[in-house]
């Protein structure tokens, strides 16, 4: 049997960490494509770095970029990878409305890129493809809780490629016999989380603002519901639908929805400030108070020109054919999010652009 050898785009992320940490801890040998940066970008898998002048090391990064198809074909030829997980994106919702170009070209064309680059070096046979599918596919709520046949809405410039990125999937599997499936991931966090996603953004801000370096949390739209769990969960699922004979695609979720709104309340629960919040009405703009102090203001910067209302997933097929389920409560969530950042902020300076 070939041994198993992995491909990781987008390892520097979230995911990306969580996963090379869990197929490192399977056995396998695992490739990172990193994107070149003027800064450290590589934070999050500091821990499982290892040096490569070490003839034992199973962990390699490789210069890349999703934008950039010759130099991926060379990366898979190089690596001829048993499996590849396409994570790497740019992932921010908010962010794609000012950048559509080039979150097309990445999230969209790139996995076309990298599906490419299988069939010109001739690997369907061998190389088997996750692709990164999010629940922003589903966008307008056309059914509640959303599953593998509910039909897609996206609405954002983000949400559009990610479309691309899954039907080119599902083409592949059918035209070329590619052993392809979509992973369609709800929202998933960790301490790992990017800072300006809003559990994250929220989790430091209460951290800050108990150990007094903030005063105050600007937020956009917090009637907005998520249906959020673990990121480390989430990735144990990923593995998972490539372990199978057959590729198809399967929604990862808890199962429940909570509001932006709650999990404000939670987080600042956690850093040990009470909040509560008063509407609109009373407050024209301010929505929590603590002794008289407002804590939490939104700011319409950061309402979206298409918002995404309501996300609830069904994984009950991924429960019966995977075996997967989450086992972590978003309440839990909050909580190690809180602790984590608690821990950080003590020691680190305090970002400005959040
Ligand atoms: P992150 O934003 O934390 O990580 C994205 C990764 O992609 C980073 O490593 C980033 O590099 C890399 N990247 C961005 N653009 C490019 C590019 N042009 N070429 C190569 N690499 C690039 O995302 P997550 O880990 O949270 O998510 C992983 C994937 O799953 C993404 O595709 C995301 O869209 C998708 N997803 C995420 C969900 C979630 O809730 N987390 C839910 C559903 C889907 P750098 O570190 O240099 O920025
Ligand atoms: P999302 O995550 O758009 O669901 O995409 P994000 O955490 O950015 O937003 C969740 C909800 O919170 C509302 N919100 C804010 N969001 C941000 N970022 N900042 C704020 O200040 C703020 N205030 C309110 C948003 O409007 C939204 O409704 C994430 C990403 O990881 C995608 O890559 C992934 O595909 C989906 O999850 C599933």
């Amino acid at each position: 049997m070939d041994p198993k050898v992995a491909l990781i785009t987008g390892v520097t992320g979230q995911d990306g960490a969580y996963l090379s940490q869990l197929l490192l801890d399977k056995g396998y040998e695992v490739h990172g494509v990193k994107r070149r940066s003027s800064s450290f970008n590589t934070g999050r898998i500091e821990d499982i770095y290892e040096d490569p002048h070490q003839e034992s090391a199973r962990f390699h990064l490789h210069y890349g970029d999703l934008t950039d198809s010759t130099n991926l074909i060379r990366i898979v030829q190089e690596v001829r990878p048993t499996e590849i997980y396409n994570l790497a994106a740019q992932s921010h919702v908010q962010v794609s409305f000012e950048t559509p170009e080039y979150t097309a070209n990445a999230d969209a064309i790139g996995t076309l890129r990298l599906l490419e680059a299988i069939r010109i070096l001739g690997l369907e046979k061998k190389t088997k493809f996750y692709q990164a599918s999010t629940s922003e596919l589903y966008g307008l709520v056309q059914e509640v809780p959303q599953k593998e046949t509910t039909p897609f809405y996206p609405r954002s410039p983000y949400g559009v490629a990610k479309l691309y990125g899954y039907w080119i999937v599902v083409n592949y599997r059918e035209a070329y016999g590619v052993h392809a499936s979509n992973g369609i991931l709800f929202n998933h966090e960790s301490p790992l989380r990017g800072e300006t996603f809003v559990t994250r953004k929220i989790t430091r801000a209460a951290a800050a603002i108990a150990l007094g370096r903030q005063e105050k949390l600007y937020l956009g739209n917090l009637d907005a519901k998520r249906d959020w769990g673990h990121a480390r969960e989430y990735v144990r699922g990923m593995w998972l639908m490539l372990q199978q004979d057959q590729p198809d695609d399967y929604v990862l979720a808890t199962g429940e929805t909570t509001e932006v709104r709650e999990f404000v309340r939670w987080a600042f629960e956690d850093a040990g400030i009470p909040i509560e919040f008063r509407g609109e009405g009373v407050d024209e703009k301010g929505y929590a108070k603590s002794d008289g102090r407002l804590l939490v203001e939104i700011d319409p910067r950061y309402f979206r020109p298409t918002e995404v209302d309501l996300l609830i997933g069904d994984p009950a097929k991924a429960k019966e054919k995977l075996g997967w389920m989450h086992e972590t409560s978003v309440r839990e969530l909050a909580r190690e999010m809180v602790q984590a950042d608690l821990e950080v902020m003590r020691h680190a300076p305090i970002a400005k652009d959040s």
